[in-house]
């Protein structure tokens, strides 16, 4: 069995990310969304928010699992058995750190990372820069789906 996984912090998820797991849903038998948990950094939306919703916009996807986990990337692959991990790249500027992340992953366990690049519609598109037009009421409903739309609008409060 061919897995991957697709980690992030998805605070939301984005047609952006969403594109990603899909595309990799065609390459691989069985991918898991990871979302990471990261305790220094308060997201928007709970751990359980986020894989909800990523479970909800993910559902036509029979072989990707949804799982959250705490502590190293490589780790969560070891012990599901997972030697690929699968990223989007949108621009040069991701490159730099995506590379050291890359390398660091695949000398600490052998793990590879594949880069898919990003589909040109959402190559700016990220999960601050939506969190942030939503907040001061710009319309984001062409970069998430409408079910991170309706909880955005819920948690920022707005309808
Ligand atoms: N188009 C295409 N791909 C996209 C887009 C877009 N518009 N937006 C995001 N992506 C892809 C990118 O591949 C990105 O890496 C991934 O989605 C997740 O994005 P985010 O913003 O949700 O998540 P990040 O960048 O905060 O995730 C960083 C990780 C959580 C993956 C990383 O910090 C990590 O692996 N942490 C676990 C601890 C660990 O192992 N640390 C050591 C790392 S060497």
């Amino acid at each position: 069995m061919r897995r991957a996984v697709c980690p992030g912090s998805f605070d939301p998820i984005t047609n952006g990310h969403l594109d990603i797991i899909a595309r990799a849903s065609r390459l691989y038998d069985e991918v898991y969304v990871a979302v990471m948990i990261n305790q220094s950094k308060k997201g928007l939306f709970e751990i359980d928010e986020r894989m909800d919703l990523i479970r909800e916009v993910t559902a036509e996807y029979a072989n990707v699992r949804v799982e959250s986990f705490h502590g190293l990337l490589v780790d969560f692959c070891k012990q599901r058995d997972i030697p690929a991990i699968v990223k989007g790249l949108r621009a040069v500027s991701d490159f730099d750190y995506e590379l050291q992340m890359a390398q660091m992953n695949n000398g600490l366990s052998g793990v590879e990372t594949l880069f898919i690049p990003t589909n040109p519609t959402y190559s700016f598109l990220s999960s601050s820069l939506v969190k942030e037009v939503a907040n001061w009421g710009g319309d984001v409903s062409h970069l998430v789906p409408p079910a991170v739309l309706d909880a955005l609008a819920e948690k920022l409060n707005r309808d």
